[in-house]
């Protein structure tokens, strides 16, 4: 089946879908951005599930460039997919290959688990500083790998916080 990659401006707490995803820290401890949204809208029981996952060492229960599948709980989507995005510092300390690492194990995660649509926040372009043209151009690349050998999956979502990101993945999805 064809899989249908496409870019829509909205908040992603609002989307049901079968798996939205959390750009998320390594503790899952919640924070601010789509991390605090998520949880606020999910409700309680999400940060119950997330604090009983297992730390594999020191504040840390998803490393970075790692993801992890919980409950949607309150929220429309099945599930959050939470996946750690790098700390931009320049480029140069792996941030390329760990944020490529966060799009691919959220996306085999959804395989896995059978899931057919699933929505990305811009991961890392926060906080976390990463500029959101390179971000997008991985986030579109690791996508399309994705589509050539789809699974379960027929839709990837780029969900984006404004007209800015929203343009950006336009850009990228028709180059
Ligand atoms: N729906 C869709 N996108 C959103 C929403 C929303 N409701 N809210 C924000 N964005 P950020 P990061 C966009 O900072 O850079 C947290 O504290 C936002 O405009 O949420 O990966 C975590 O706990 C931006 O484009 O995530 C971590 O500590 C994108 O989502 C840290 O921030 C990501 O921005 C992660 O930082």
């Amino acid at each position: 089946m064809q899989v249908v990659l496409e870019s829509i401006e909205a908040d992603i707490t609002t989307l049901a879908l079968d798996a939205i995803v959390n750009a998320a820290n390594e503790s899952l401890s919640g924070g601010g951005g789509v991390d605090g949204a998520i949880h606020r809208a999910a409700g309680p029981g999400l940060m119950d599930e997330c604090r009983a996952l297992p730390m594999i060492r020191p504040y840390v229960r998803c490393p970075t460039g790692e993801a992890v599948l919980t409950g949607g709980h309150g929220l429309p989507a099945r599930y959050v997919i939470h996946a750690v995005g790098p700390v931009w510092y320049g480029g140069s300390k792996g941030e390329p290959t760990l944020l490529g690492s966060c799009y691919r194990r959220s996306l085999d995660l959804a395989r896995k688990h059978g899931l057919a649509s699933i929505a990305f926040p811009a991961i890392s372009c926060g906080v976390f500083g990463y500029p959101l043209d390179k971000a997008v151009a991985i986030a579109v690349t690791e996508a399309r790998q994705a589509a050539e050998d789809p699974g379960s999956l027929s839709r990837i979502v780029f969900c984006c916080f404004g007209q800015k990101a929203l343009q950006a993945y336009r850009d990228a999805l028709v180059a």
